[in-house]
């Protein structure tokens, strides 16, 4: 068995999530926060037997589109204004970062 750990971006969460239902696929979805921009984003756990890890990829790869994304500049606010950047920067935030980890062992009670 494997887990697969995938983040998502927030506009793309419901539609996966939609899809994995659909193929009947179980999957837990969390909010979480990038550590870069510091904006939400979607953490999907799936756990399936490893010969369907193939078939979720597939899924999350026609689910999830890749986008440019404005950073923001942050004030040094009294910090280090050497590396302060005063101008938005574009960023490619991709469709899907995804993991897959082997399972030691599933239970259900
Ligand atoms: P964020 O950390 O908010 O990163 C958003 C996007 O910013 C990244 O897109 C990447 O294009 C850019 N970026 C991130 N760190 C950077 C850096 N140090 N310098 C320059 N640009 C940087 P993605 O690579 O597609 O990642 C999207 C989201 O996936 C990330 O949001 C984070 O939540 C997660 N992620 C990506 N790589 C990860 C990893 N190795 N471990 C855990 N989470 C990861």
């Amino acid at each position: 068995m494997k887990m697969i750990i995938a983040v998502v971006q927030d506009k793309d969460s419901s539609r996966l999530a939609d899809a994995l239902v659909k193929h009947e696929f179980r999957a837990t979805k969390l909010a979480t926060t990038g550590g870069f921009l510091k904006a939400g984003n979607t953490t999907f756990m799936i756990g399936v037997e490893d010969q369907q890890v193939d078939r979720v990829l597939e899924i999350i790869k026609e689910n999830c589109k890749s986008r440019n994304q404005l950073v923001a500049p942050v004030s040094p606010m009294g910090g280090n204004a050497d590396a302060y950047v005063p101008y938005p920067v574009e960023v490619e935030v991709g469709g899907a970062t995804v993991f897959v980890l082997p399972v030691e062992s599933f239970q259900q009670f």
